[in-house]
């Protein structure tokens, strides 16, 4: 069975992740109102995927003998001034989950608790998936004029 301590921290990362994942469906009809609805499409996808996080991490403390809680969830930003500045975003946030999984898992470790570790661990390689495909998207498109926009747009709604 899980600890208590763990079983808090956990909660509290489902709400980070159902959090991340209003963050990336504001940023997603921000840039669908703005027209460039390949990058909407791939916001929509994170918004997806940070579902999938906040209900595995459930199913996860359910099969520990814990209990997940669906707490209210804080209000997410709305407006940004650019496809850059939205990206930027994306990134910052990233680096900020990944220092949030760390510490679960120092807390985890430090419980000797090997099955939530192990259950961590995919988290963190996933986040430096993450964080690197948000840095390189900051990236192409800072070289981007506004045709370059409108091309990784084209090939963002592929994914
Ligand atoms: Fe939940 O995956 Fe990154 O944030």
């Amino acid at each position: 069975m899980i600890s208590e301590k763990l079983q808090k921290a956990l909660n509290e990362q489902i709400g980070a992740e159902l959090w991340s994942a209003n963050l990336y469906l504001s940023m997603a009809l921000y840039m669908e109102k703005e027209g460039y609805s390949g990058f909407a499409h791939w916001l929509k996808k994170q918004w997806q995927e940070e579902l999938e996080h906040a209900t595995d991490m459930a199913t996860y403390l359910i099969k520990r003998e814990g209990t997940p809680l669906v707490d209210k969830v804080d209000v997410v930003p709305t407006g940004w001034g650019s496809v850059l500045e939205v990206f930027e975003h994306v990134y910052k946030h990233e680096c900020h989950v990944s220092a949030l999984i760390n510490s679960l898992v120092d807390m985890a470790s430090a419980d000797k608790d090997k099955p939530t570790q192990n259950f961590l661990w995919s988290y963190v390689a996933e986040q430096v998936e993450e964080e690197a495909t948000a840095l390189g998207l900051v990236e192409k498109i800072k070289r981007a004029g506004e045709s370059g926009l409108l091309f990784i747009d084209a090939q963002l709604a592929q994914r």
